[in-house]
């Protein structure tokens, strides 16, 4: 009786708010606003939302707005967009090599370019700022499907400080630009090293809608210790990937969904400091787009 989504008036309706039934505008767009909108009244259906329901939740997402971008790796939506990247790539033979992992909501563009050709140079430090923590050093190998170097790779990184916050976006305003933010450039061997202070884990703003969410969600909003990479090279599909601490105790309850098998590495402490060493294995491109990475809007410095 109340199950109205599919009669002819709301399926009119439908049509013509998501302008299907005009001749302007865009058609992938206009697909995916039906779609879009009768989820969303299935949902209503379903659930029986009241009208103080649904504007409290407009009001939500609206206040929340800046929020956006971590309440989406938050809700596991992030992650699955990998598994649907992940799935494509299986049917398309597309496969092997480090897997991919989330960005997250924290990159910033434009972060210094330092010579890493480990035949030229054999120090390259990503934290600039004092802190007073451990050092961790991380190296290893960039290669190919077959294990051949992968030569002139460029390799994003980027990781939190030793309290969990991250250069630019720190609410502190302690960390100088770029604080542990580099863009390495790789020798013809494809080898990397790097040392900077050992980041601690993440956890969402107190009080923001993400940890409001979480809350209601019964949830928590922490990650474990992480570092993120990008890595582009000629001939090479991007990568967009991180390491998540494997010691750490969030490592395997991770608020983001980012950790993944294969990318859980345990440092080696027996040195006294962490180290980690760890090889990253590319795909080839199959297509110049296949070398870029994803449109996403990001932060710019
Ligand atoms: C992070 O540092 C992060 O990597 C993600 C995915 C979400 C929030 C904070
Ligand atoms: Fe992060």
């Amino acid at each position: 009786m109340t199950d109205i989504v599919k009669s002819a008036e709301v399926q009119r309706l439908l049509d013509r708010a998501s302008g299907v039934t005009e001749t302007g505008g865009n058609p992938r767009l206009k697909a995916i606003m039906r779609d879009l909108l009768e989820a969303t009244m299935q949902i209503i259906e379903k659930h029986d939302i009241d009208e103080s329901e649904f504007w409290q939740a407009l009001k939500f997402l609206q206040d929340g707005a800046g929020e956006f971008g971590l309440i989406a790796p938050g809700i596991g939506i992030e992650h699955f967009l990998d598994l649907h990247m992940d799935a494509k790539d299986a049917e398309a033979g597309q496969t092997g090599g480090t897997p991919r992992t989330i960005e997250g909501p924290l990159y910033v563009a434009g972060a210094p370019v330092v010579d890493g050709d480990l035949t030229r140079t054999n120090d390259v430090n990503l934290t600039q700022d004092p802190d007073d923590t451990e050092t961790l050093t991380m190296s290893g190998r960039v290669t190919g499907p077959d294990g051949e170097p992968v030569q002139d790779a460029l390799l994003h990184v980027w990781h939190a400080n030793s309290k969990g916050f991250y250069s630019h976006f720190d609410p502190t305003g302690e960390q100088s630009e770029f604080n542990n933010r580099r863009r390495i450039k790789l020798g013809p061997d494809g080898r990397y090293a790097f040392r900077s202070k050992m980041p601690r884990g993440y956890s969402c703003p107190p009080g923001g809608a993400t940890a409001n969410l979480m809350e209601m969600l019964g949830r928590h909003g922490d990650r474990p210790a992480h570092v993120h990479f990008f890595i582009e090279a000629p001939g090479y599909r991007a990568l967009t990937t991180q390491i998540n601490f494997g010691d750490d105790p969030h490592a395997h309850d991770d608020f983001a969904f980012g950790t993944r098998e294969g990318l859980l590495p345990v440092p080696d402490r027996s040195g006294g400091n962490p180290d980690i060493q760890f090889d990253f294995q590319l795909q080839k491109a199959r297509s110049s787009e296949d070398e870029a990475f994803s449109q996403r809007p990001r932060a710019e410095a």
